[in-house]
């Protein structure tokens, strides 16, 4: 299988977060690349499509923002990533906002998702990643792997948050669309609901997005991903939402698997985008599934027999030292 991955993707390295109440290690780290590549023998870089297919899913002013704010945060005498701390819940809507702070409220969703000088970059280049593995598919490969990271499935439209800035999923299927296919999926089977996804193709026909997930009853991203989140206007239907119970294992989780398989089956997709996460993992230090590493390459083999030509991106995933077999694993399932 194909496999790509650009070395600008490993400048992002944000220092902490904020989780649970204290600042910590930031848990994304460029380490995660590296664990990953060493396990599934290299990577290719991919070409630079430029900008247009990133703005074909993002607001321009948000990506002026992404690129802008480390430098408003220096400017304003700050140390460290720029982080927000307030955000517009009263009604989110365009005011002239001068301060940074302000800005980063308004373009975020959580405070967990640290900006630093190389975001920009390195989250650019996590798109083209995804748009290289779309391409090889879209040019007849079967399925390709795309080693994202920065990750991508909570960042919406105009928003970060959930260690996500560009969302290379939905870079992913909107390239697909572009392309000429004319009905694309996103599988997401990330222990976190995708909700920037979601909601990038919340009311539209075209897309559609299924996700099986920690329930966000219990867990983050909380505000999405429940059951009766299905679509709106002419994506009414479009949205399939499989909230799983934390201590879910594999016959839980493929069950609900098979579900959005068939539901995108009924949907009459041509083709598939696969956002993985490998944080679904028994093993993960911020979930709480337990599949094994030998699952993946299961929960793979389910989705190549659907026979859709797939692009797999990688989202999340958080114990380093088990990433690598866990990718491999997935690879496997698809080339098995
Ligand atoms: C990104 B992806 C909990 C902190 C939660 C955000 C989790 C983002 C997961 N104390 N931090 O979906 O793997
Ligand atoms: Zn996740």
């Amino acid at each position: 299988m194909k496999r790509f991955y650009a070395p600008q993707q490993a400048s992002h390295a944000p220092e902490l977060e904020l989780h649970n109440g204290a600042f910590t290690a930031y848990a994304e780290v460029p380490q995660r690349a590296e664990m990953i590549l060493a396990a599934i023998g290299g990577a290719v870089p991919p070409p630079d499509r430029g900008l247009a297919p990133i703005a074909a899913v993002h607001d321009a002013a948000y990506l002026d923002f992404l690129r802008d704010a480390p430098t408003l945060w220096r400017a304003a005498g700050r140390p460290g990533d720029a982080i927000p701390y307030a955000f517009p819940i009263v009604g989110r809507r365009p005011l002239a906002l001068s301060r940074i702070d302000a800005l980063l409220g308004a373009h975020a969703f959580d405070a967990t998702t640290p900006i630093t000088e190389r975001t920009w970059d390195a989250a650019y280049w996590s798109a083209q990643t995804a748009l290289a593995a779309t391409h090889a598919v879209l040019e007849g490969e079967r399925a390709a792997f795309a080693l994202c990271r920065p990750p991508g499935h909570h960042a919406g439209r105009d928003y970060c948050g959930g260690y996500c800035h560009v969302n290379v999923a939905a870079v992913a299927a909107q390239a697909a669309r572009d392309a000429g296919r004319a009905r694309v999926a996103v599988l997401d089977i990330d222990y976190h609901h995708g909700n920037g996804t979601q909601d990038i193709f919340y009311d539209r026909g075209d897309v559609f997005y299924a996700s099986v997930h920690a329930d966000p009853a219990s867990d983050y991203p909380f505000y999405w991903g429940h059951a009766d989140e299905r679509g709106a206007g002419e994506g009414e239907g479009a949205t399939l939402n499989l909230p799983l119970p934390r201590g879910a294992a594999l016959a839980g989780f493929r069950a609900a698997q098979a579900r959005a398989l068939d539901a995108i089956a009924a949907f009459g997709a041509d083709f598939l985008v696969l956002s993985f996460g490998a944080d679904t993992w028994e093993g993960d230090p911020i979930s709480h599934f337990r599949l094994t590493t030998g699952d993946f390459a299961v929960l793979a083999g389910d989705v190549a027999a659907t026979g859709l030509p797939c692009a797999i991106v990688m989202e999340g995933g958080y114990a380093v030292n088990a990433l690598g077999a866990n990718v491999a694993s997935l690879l496997s399932g698809f080339e098995g």
